[in-house]
């Protein structure tokens, strides 16, 4: 199996990507954050407790996402690999997902980190928060939340990653298409 981490901080473009990348790679995207609007849509009580971090510009807690993550893997049992996309963010959820790829004799392949900085993020999440309809996309003091969350609990993550040398970051910046390219070839220099 190939399994990819797209990582980064919020507004990075990490959905963005993932929709080329599992074209390209034809792997199955899990982004914990569609998952979580999916339940917040249809009203559910994972849902509804999911919420009320996410409106906050807080992490959901761990056993939420790791029990969601394991539902997802269990019904895609025939995988060619998958694309993680916003999953993990904090490191017991990055501990979480190796234990449960151990128990399908697979492990990560490479982790790709977009880099972006926090005032191109800001502008780009209340920009789509014009159009999304988004409750954490739309006040200012809830994205910047969201940053400092990200480097309180998301960045160290990288260290798991980097001791294993999986670790691959690429500018953010620039045109969807350069930092497609910019990614696959990480990607690439990661398969060879
Ligand atoms: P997510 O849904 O993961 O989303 P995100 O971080 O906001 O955005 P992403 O990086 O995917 O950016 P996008 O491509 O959309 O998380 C939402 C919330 O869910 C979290 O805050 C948290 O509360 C919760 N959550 C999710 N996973 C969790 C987990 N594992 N544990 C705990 N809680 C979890 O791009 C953003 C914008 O930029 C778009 O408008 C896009 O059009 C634009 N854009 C993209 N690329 C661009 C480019 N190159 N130039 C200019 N604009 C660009």
């Amino acid at each position: 199996m190939f399994n990819l981490v797209l990582f980064g901080p919020p507004g990075s473009g990490k959905g963005t990507q993932s929709d080329k990348l599992v074209e390209k790679y034809k792997l199955v995207h899990l982004s914990t954050g569609n998952l979580l609007r999916e339940e917040i849509a249809h009203h559910t009580p994972l849902g509804m407790e999911a919420k009320s971090f996410m409106d906050k510009g807080q992490l959901v807690p761990d056993e939420v996402v790791i029990g969601m993550v394991d539902n997802y893997f269990d019904k895609h049992k025939g995988a060619r690999g998958f694309l993680f996309d916003g999953f993990p963010r904090t490191v017991a959820q990055a501990r979480a997902l190796d234990n449960l790829l151990d128990l399908k004799m697979t492990s990560i392949s490479a982790v790709v980190a977009l880099e972006v900085t926090e005032e191109e993020l800001v502008k780009r999440l209340l920009n789509r928060g014009k159009t999304s309809g988004r409750s954490d996309d739309t006040n200012e003091e809830v994205i910047r939340k969201r940053y400092a969350v990200y480097l309180k609990e998301t960045a160290p993550v990288s260290e798991h990653y980097k001791k294993v040398k999986k670790f691959e970051s690429v500018k953010g910046e620039g045109t969807v298409e350069e930092i497609f390219n910019a990614v696959c070839k990480a990607i690439d220099k990661k398969l060879e």
